[in-house]
């Protein structure tokens, strides 16, 4: 910001010299200054004005100077600075010379070629704006867990080549398993070598910043990862320290300090004495909370609860109710599908092909699907070790009645209801309309019940607690689907259908056999809602499930 504002060059540097000290500085300022003040003046390389300002924001969390700054300068400008190879030279004259204070202006006036004519650009430097621009809308933008997650295998995958890594783990939001993802972290024991090592990573793009514990990187994909190199006796504090959430880290920080005792990516600490960190249970231990899983760990009452819930396990699920087949849109037969059900363990499988008006999906009809109930009842009775349930996708229609009559639904074991079809009615509309299908005596499963795809469409428009409590009302379980394009219901959702008793089901949607496997984004997102065994329809055994689904 002094940069824009063209102030002394001089300070300038020194700011940004103390910026690249402090962040490859192998020990915490705050450690440091917690156990002296003036031990920040021994850092090499920090003048006295700023080792003020260090002080200053450990002591308060802010700096006056600093917040002035903000203050005086549109935040659009400072959005202009984070573009990649657009430095505060380039904002001053773009902002100076045309008024540009947005990326949105910036963009604006390059696609119409103004830049090109200010002193020092071209046609070429303008065209790199415009890349610059978008690298940095893809990595504004939050990446879904599941493209996060192969990126991460990929990068722990190639970590573990290196036979200086004793110990490498992800952390973050990643393993809170958030349905989607600002950055990556990355953890690894503990030669600095391993950094240089981790730079040769064949995604990279490029290289934000490179220290002795820790590497910040951009891949091509536009995501960040960071990587940090801690010791191996500090491993586990570092990774519950790092994986977060940071509000959650507050809160056991406050348990831990009214007991005399302080945590850090470090570990446990009684004064100067370190008495727990090699493992994140034994920092629960020491802080007499019972084991919280990382899904829980939001301080969203955590704290208080998890010893009284046992979270969800992919163990507990016995079967799949929601799978598409060639029948209509599926890849595979009702016959390989159920085999590969039973590769997993399960002991059911509903075939749940979609209802006629979806003609894209080569919806059944009528007849469609009374064959395929009698191709089912011929594989039940020479498949051995699951059970193949009959079912289906019904579309709920605009109005809320079923896009297939009664006399029909009641020939099988399981219906589905969902909406895929006027995503923009009213609120009271499309409420409405999906509570006539609940209320309907032969729907067992509300699907996908937001119509939300991650990253591509919003939810539709619906009073959810009313639908929640139809669906309690009629015996009706809401689906949380787990194909990680639609991850629908999230967290917070699912924490309210625990209050209020409502039967959840774990349904993959699989289009293809490979696909059951989604279940495990589900059991994560289960976890994340606090959901138990006991809250959710496809923990139980078939007999228990058929007494739910003829609603008895
Ligand atoms: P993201 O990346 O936006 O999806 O979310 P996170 O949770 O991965 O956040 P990130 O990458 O900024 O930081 C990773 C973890 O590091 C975070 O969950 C908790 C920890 N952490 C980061 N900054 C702080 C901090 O200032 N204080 C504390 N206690 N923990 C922090
Ligand atoms: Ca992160
Ligand atoms: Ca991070
Ligand atoms: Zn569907």
């Amino acid at each position: 910001m002094l940069e824009i504002k063209g102030d002394n060059p001089f300070k300038i540097n020194s700011y940004h010299k103390a910026a690249q000290i402090i962040s490859t500085y192998p020990h915490d300022l705050r450690d440091i200054y917690e156990k002296d003040p003036s031990l920040l003046k021994d850092i090499p390389g920090i003048g006295e004005s700023l080792c003020g300002k260090i002080e200053e924001i450990l002591a308060t969390g802010d700096c006056q100077k600093h917040l002035k700054l903000v203050k005086e300068i549109k935040p659009g400008v400072l959005d202009i600075m984070r573009l990649r190879g657009i430095g505060p030279k380039k904002t001053k004259l773009f902002y100076e010379k045309l008024g540009i204070n947005s990326v949105q202006k910036l963009e604006s006036y390059a696609k119409r070629g103004l830049l090109r004519k200010l002193p020092g650009m071209g046609e070429k430097s303008e065209a790199e704006v415009i890349e610059s621009i978008e690298a940095y809308g893809r990595l504004k933008a939050r990446m879904p867990i599941s493209d996060a997650l192969h990126i991460a295998e990929d990068i722990l995958s190639f970590l573990k080549k290196f036979p200086e890594v004793k110990k490498v783990e992800y952390a973050g939001s990643l393993r809170r398993h958030l349905e989607t993802i600002g950055d990556i972290d990355i953890l690894a024991c503990e030669s600095p070598k391993i950094i240089d090592y981790f730079c040769e990573f064949p995604d990279i793009e490029h290289i934000e910043s490179k220290g002795e514990t820790k590497a910040t990187v951009v891949l091509k994909s536009g995501i960040q990862v960071d990587l940090r190199v801690v010791p191996i006796e500090s491993f586990g504090a570092a990774l519950y320290y790092f994986t977060g959430s940071k509000a959650h880290n507050i809160a056991t920080r406050k348990i831990a300090q009214k007991m005399g005792l302080k945590i850090n990516e470090y570990g446990v600490f009684k004064g100067a004495k370190r008495i727990a960190g090699n493992t994140e249970e034994e920092i629960f231990k020491t802080i007499h909370l019972p084991y919280i899983i990382p899904e829980m760990r939001e301080d969203m009452g955590e704290i208080e609860s998890a010893g009284s819930i046992t979270p969800l396990e992919v163990s507990d699920i016995k079967g799949d109710l929601h799978t598409h087949t060639n029948w209509s849109d599926g890849a595979a037969s009702i016959e390989e599908s159920a085999l590969e059900a039973k590769k997993l363990g399960y002991k059911y499988l509903a075939i749940t092909d979609h209802s006629g008006s979806l003609k894209i999906a080569h919806g059944l009809t009528a007849t469609r699907l009374e064959a395929q109930i009698k191709e089912i009842d011929k594989l039940n009775k020479s498949l051995k070790g699951i059970k193949i349930l009959k079912g289906i996708e019904v579309d709920i229609l605009k109005d809320g009645s079923l896009d297939m009559p009664d006399s029909v639904l009641r020939k099988l074991d399981i219906v589905i209801a969902s909406v895929h079809t006027y995503f923009r009615l009213s609120e009271q509309e499309q409420t409405a309309r999906i509570i006539h299908a609940i209320e309907n005596p032969f729907v067992n499963i509300i699907g996908h019940p937001t119509g939300k795809l991650l990253g591509m469409r919003e939810a539709y428009e619906i009073d959810l607690p009313k639908i929640m409590n139809a669906a309690v009302r009629c015996g009706v379980a809401l689906e949380l689907n787990c194909n990680p394009k639609r991850l629908d219901l999230n967290a917070q959702i699912l924490r309210a259908a625990r209050d209020m008793g409502l039967m959840i089901v774990l349904d993959t949607d699989a289009h293809d056999p490979s696909h059951l496997e989604f279940i495990n984004y589900g059991i994560h997102m289960a976890r994340r809602g606090w959901l138990e065994k006991k809250n959710i329809l496809n923990t139980m055994e078939l007999s228990q499930l058929k007494r739910f689904l003829h609603h008895e």
